[in-house]
């Protein structure tokens, strides 16, 4: 494949769509053919699967296993019909969220076996792997902060108890232990402008994308 997947993964509200806007605007500045996608709802199967994973129904709950499947579903629809032909075209990818957001969620988050979710993401991805996941990290509190200051409603995962959410960051930090070279932290508490100056360094340090 000729093009480079590039992912965002962070807790809720860390600054991934703002980064991904960021980082398309200067790559597309610099020449280079971008898409912008997202997980779940990066296609059109994959929008109707979002709205059933976000919306909050409390009559008819989501039993963790189901939510586990409707996300790989998800990233399985979306690795054949946008990643994989957008890659071999040659496109760089900016993707908002994908396979570590199911291991520190479904994963860390709740407590499902992380062998499972192995496989599970081995099938739906075909064994298609991030060319780097630049992780936002952000202390949980201070992104639900920010999430509650720009919306009215917060979606199901994010109404669920902080110590979820605190479980997740977790699972990232221990995520970018075990991947070193594919997966790269960056301070997410700083400025917005300052946060992309350090994803233009490593992309240009790690993946010469200039
Ligand atoms: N999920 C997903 C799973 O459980 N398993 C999976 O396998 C997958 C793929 C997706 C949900 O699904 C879960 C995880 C999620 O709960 P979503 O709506 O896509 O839902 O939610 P998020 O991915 O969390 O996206 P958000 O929109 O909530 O957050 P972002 O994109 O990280 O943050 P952003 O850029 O929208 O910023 C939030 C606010 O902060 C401000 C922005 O202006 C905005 O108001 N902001 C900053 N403020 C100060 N300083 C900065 N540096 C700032 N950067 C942004």
């Amino acid at each position: 494949m000729n093009g480079k997947l590039i992912v965002f993964e962070g807790v809720e509200g860390c600054g991934k769509t703002t980064q991904i806007q960021f980082c398309s605007e200067w790559l597309q500045s610099l020449g280079i053919s971008v898409l912008v996608t997202r997980e779940p709802g990066g296609t059109s199967l994959g929008l109707h699967l979002r709205r059933l994973l976000l919306e909050k129904s409390p009559d008819q709950p989501i039993a963790d296993r189901t939510e586990l499947l409707l996300y790989a579903a998800d990233r399985s629809q979306h690795v054949e019909e946008e990643l994989r032909p957008n890659l071999a075209a040659g496109k760089t990818i900016l993707c908002d969220r994908y396979t570590d957001s199911t291991i520190a969620y479904q994963g860390y988050g709740r407590g499902l076996d992380m062998s499972l979710i192995g496989q599970l993401n081995s099938i739906a991805t075909n064994g298609l792997e991030s060319d780097i996941t630049l992780w936002l990290d952000l202390d949980v509190e201070v992104g639900l902060a920010r999430k509650r200051g720009t919306s009215t409603t917060l979606d199901r995962i994010e109404q669920e108890a902080i110590t979820f959410h605190r479980r997740i960051q977790q699972g990232y930090a221990e995520l970018a232990k075990i991947h070193p070279y594919r997966i790269v932290r960056i301070d997410a508490n700083a400025d917005v402008e300052i946060v992309h100056k350090q994803v233009q360094k490593i992309l240009i340090e790690k993946l010469k994308v200039i």
